[in-house]
């Protein structure tokens, strides 16, 4: 068994079982609705400089409680921005994985521990639950500790475009009509990367190169490309039918701006992508114009500047 992670508590931590027993009379916020505890941060924030102040920003499929996090990165973000509203929208936290198995690192505590701070210096957060926190669901209408529990949203951009904001498995149709088969599909995911380090691991022991399970696995990638776009569209039209300009939403980890027309009707398309491997974030500028942010390329940039600015100044 891998010991490396740092598993905090292994008792049997049953999310639903506590949420079962909760109002929002006898819960202050979120994370004592989860019974995740940040008293304070493992890693202090760090103020570099002035933050990125956008009008909005979306996050979603974070995965907290899941290895696959990419909380470093998710860190880094939460430290250089800020926004006047913030949209989780949805697999914020992965309750699948944590009735199975309870891990949950110091830097997981820290994005939940940044996020209230953020309701508390008055930023308006609205918490999406999706299919992977789907526990929270129930709690729609709620507001725990400054954080708004939804089931959908509406989002009036600053140049005044309504946006209907959701996670996004309402329309996976394989999830709608078989369940169980994205139960199945989560654990057996996890198996193939288990699998996938085994093999490895043999084949490196041999002097063979290296090989992915999980690559070969993605050898169907017309099927999910056709997916996607698939998927992609399928929201879209439900947005068009909706009567709004457009739609933000998560759930298949793939960060994409498109632009719809269904009955004569413009839609946009907005995917804010995931923080497991694209580390992506959509934001509204104080105009109201959305960008979709590649939060390591931001980072590269960061670095570059940083690196050029000791040579702006001597040149000055
Ligand atoms: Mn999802």
């Amino acid at each position: 068994m891998d010991r490396s992670e740092s598993i905090l508590a292994e008792e049997d931590h049953d999310v639903t079982d506590a949420l079962n027993q909760t109002t929002s009379e006898n819960v202050a916020d979120i994370s004592q609705l989860l019974r995740i505890a940040p008293a304070e941060p493992h890693r202090p924030e760090r103020i570099v400089g002035e933050r990125r102040k956008y009008r909005t920003i979306w996050i979603s499929d974070v995965h907290l409680g899941t290895k696959g996090c990419n909380a470093e990165l998710l860190i880094d973000f939460l430290d250089h921005t800020d926004s006047e509203t913030l949209y989780l929208v949805g697999d914020i936290i992965d309750g699948w994985r944590l009735k199975k198995r309870f891990f949950w690192p110091p830097e997981h505590n820290d994005i939940v521990w940044r996020v209230l701070k953020r309701a508390k210096r008055g930023t308006r957060i609205v918490y999406i639950p999706g299919n992977h926190d789907e526990m929270v669901r129930p709690f729609s209408g709620m507001n725990f500790g400054g954080v708004e529990i939804q089931r959908a949203a509406f989002h009036d951009t600053a140049d005044g475009r309504r946006l209907m904001v959701l996670h996004g498995d309402e329309f996976d149709t394989v999830m709608l009509a078989h369940r169980w088969l994205a139960f199945i599909g989560d654990a057996a995911y996890h198996l193939m990367m288990k699998v996938n380090g085994w093999v490895s691991a043999v084949r490196t022991m041999f002097g063979l190169p290296y090989w992915s399970i999980s690559k070969a696995a993605k050898h169907k990638v017309k099927n999910a490309v056709e997916f996607i776009s698939k998927y992609e569209e399928v929201v879209a039209r439900a947005a068009a039918e909706r009567g709004v300009d457009g739609v933000v939403c998560g759930h298949i980890h793939t960060a994409e701006f498109r632009r719809f027309t269904h009955a004569g009707r413009e839609v946009e398309y907005w995917n804010d992508g995931d923080w497991v491997e694209g580390c992506n974030a959509l934001v509204e500028h104080q105009d109201g114009t959305m960008e979709i942010l590649h939060w390591p390329d931001e980072i590269a940039r960061r670095t570059l500047e940083n690196a050029a600015e000791p040579l702006r100044t001597e040149a000055a």
